[in-house]
């Protein structure tokens, strides 16, 4: 399963999830793997960081163009469709497609080779706070393509004076035929239906778009996460060709000066930081576990969720969509210093992962705000010029939701005016011992003179380190639960009583597994300790702490 709703009714769809064939490159032994999963899940390569092949078999039933769709392999994808190379990618956390033409009916093979190794070639997985498992860790699925088809809806809901919505749809479709077609396309939303007739050249694609108002329709918000069924159709003389559907929400972000607005009312963003990570399973959770996060994160009176930092697993986000939590989503990068921006991969590997997500997760109402380049070197003059980079190419793709950049260069970030929206991560009481009002009166005072003045201010990050079952009652010693749910308690104090904060996303929602790699000795266990659950889920003392602070609020 790749969505938690049917994509289609007329194109045919195969789930390749399953037991696949596994082996490590130049080993001998042969595994039976899970797909989805990440190959950590293997006793005897719980560590193993390198190549590993997967392969199977497909049995095709009639001639057809073939599409695959990998939701995402971590890191780098090699995939051959019987022996022959069709197409590599790098980037665990985007999905992407290959189309194989005129393919026969009969059995095929598919092998693809995965590397999650760290080397000048990938710029953006480096041995990072949280880890990069090996494998096939999101869904595959196979489509029958016919020559012309749907290749994506947009939907883009817009709150009119009067109150009433009205929204912009686009519909990209693709001809592989080598001659022109003449079609029609039939879209239904929300009980209006729109039909208009596209020509399309051979071999081309093209964009179609349809605007209308829509009064009777409820409003997406998290109280009543209300969601449509957007579906085109492709016809030809009465036969339906193709048809992709999406699930889509009428609600609008907005901001008034220092205020964040859904549907034009303020809202207060009670948020969490969380890893795709869970031991046994690694990044690759299965829905029942997303969706138990979820109940989690609603018990603590959490609305919010950050994707630190990269673009999430869509079930993941159906789910937020479908139960009210906003989402902030986040281009991959993770604490990157000016050299490692210097990498000659970096703008490109970077340029494609925001491609990729940004039009892919589009619909999706849950997700208002886009993040990018989390505590990289926004303190530099190179640095500030690849912030300018990836900000006006995620404005290019979507100018319907506010961008920002959590930052830790305090005083010295020379990027908050290219913000819509000023993130700060801060340690108070954690990696520094002043008084939490005192820091943020400072950061404040800064922020006002750095480009961030007349904005809305997240608080990005907070937290502290506990480990489960430490205790420390009288002394609270650094590591302990106790000393957690002092710091804690003392950041929340001070942020959810203070008028300039339009939010807060504690760090962390779960203990997380790092690399080992230049993080063994800061990160005690190889786990980022920060949870206020840890990796199995089970609450530490700061959980009711927070679970008090985020309800009263
Ligand atoms: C950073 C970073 C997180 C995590 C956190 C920590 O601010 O953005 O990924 O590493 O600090 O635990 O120190």
């Amino acid at each position: 399963m790749i969505q938690l709703f049917q994509q289609h009714q007329i194109r045919r769809t195969q789930d390749l999830s399953g037991i696949w064939d596994f082996k490590v490159k130049d080993k001998p032994e042969k595994y039976q793997i899970t797909v989805p999963g990440c190959w950590e899940q293997v006793p005897a390569l719980s560590t193993y960081r390198g190549q590993g092949i997967y392969s199977r078999t497909i049995v095709i039933s009639e001639l057809t163009n073939l599409r695959l769709v990998f939701k995402g392999i971590s890191h780098t994808a090699e995939v051959y469709f019987d022996n022959q190379f069709i197409g590599r990618h790098y980037g665990a956390y985007t999905s992407f497609d290959l189309i194989v033409p005129q393919v026969k009916a009969g059995q095929h093979q598919l092998k693809i080779v995965v590397d999650n190794r760290f080397s000048e070639q990938s710029a953006l997985h480096v041995p990072n706070d949280y880890y990069t498992y090996g494998g096939l860790t999101r869904g595959v699925v196979l489509e029958y393509l016919s020559d012309t088809y749907l290749q994506a809806l947009t939907f883009t809901s817009h709150l009119q004076a009067d109150q009433q919505w009205q929204a912009e749809l686009t519909a990209t479709i693709v001809n592989l035929a080598a001659q022109t077609k003449s079609l029609t396309l039939a879209w239904t939303l929300a009980d209006q239906r729109y039909q208009q007739t596209v020509t399309l050249a051979a071999n081309s694609q093209q964009k179609f778009t349809w605007s209308a108002d829509f009064p009777e329709v409820t409003a997406w918000s998290p109280q009543t996460p209300q969601l449509y069924f957007l579906q085109a159709e492709l016809i030809q003389s009465a036969q339906k060709l193709d048809d992709l559907i999406e699930r889509v929400g009428f609600r609008e972000v907005t901001m008034k000066q220092t205020q964040l607005l859904l549907n034009g009312r303020p809202i207060f963003l009670k948020g969490f930081n969380r890893h795709e990570d869970y031991p046994g399973v690694g990044c690759s959770l299965p829905l029942a576990l997303m969706n138990r996060d979820l109940d989690l994160l609603e018990d603590l009176g959490a609305n919010a969720v950050r994707t630190c930092h990269y673009p999430n697993d869509e079930l993941f986000l159906d789910l937020c969509d479908q139960r009210g939590f906003l989402v902030w989503e986040e281009n991959h990068a993770r604490g990157l210093s000016l050299a490692q921006m210097e990498n000659p991969n970096f703008d490109r590997q970077s340029a494609a992962c925001i491609q990729e997500f940004i039009p892919a997760h589009y619909n999706h109402p849950s997700i208002i705000i886009w993040g990018l380049l989390n505590e990289c070197a926004s303190q530099t003059a190179i640095g500030r010029k690849k912030y300018q980079k990836q900000f006006k190419q995620i404005r290019q793709l979507d100018q319907s939701r506010p961008v920002t950049a959590a930052t830790r260069q305090h005083f010295t970030d020379l990027c908050l005016d290219l913000d819509d929206i000023v993130s700060v991560n801060m340690y108070s009481g954690w990696y520094d011992d002043h008084p939490v009002a005192a820091q943020l009166d400072q950061e404040y005072a800064w922020i006002q003179h750095a480009g961030g003045d007349n904005k809305p201010l997240i608080i990005s990050e907070f937290g502290a380190g506990g480990i489960y079952g430490d205790h420390d009652y009288f002394a609270k010693s650094k590591w302990s639960e106790e000393r957690q749910v002092e710091i804690i308690a003392a950041n929340l104090e001070t942020y959810l009583h203070d008028e300039r904060i339009t939010g807060v996303f504690l760090w962390q929602f779960a203990d997380c597994r790092v690399t080992e790699q230049e993080w063994f000795a800061t990160r005690p266990r190889t786990y980022n300790n920060k949870g206020v659950v840890d990796e199995y889920r089970r609450p530490k003392l700061a959980y009711s702490t927070v679970k008090k602070y985020y309800h009263e609020k």
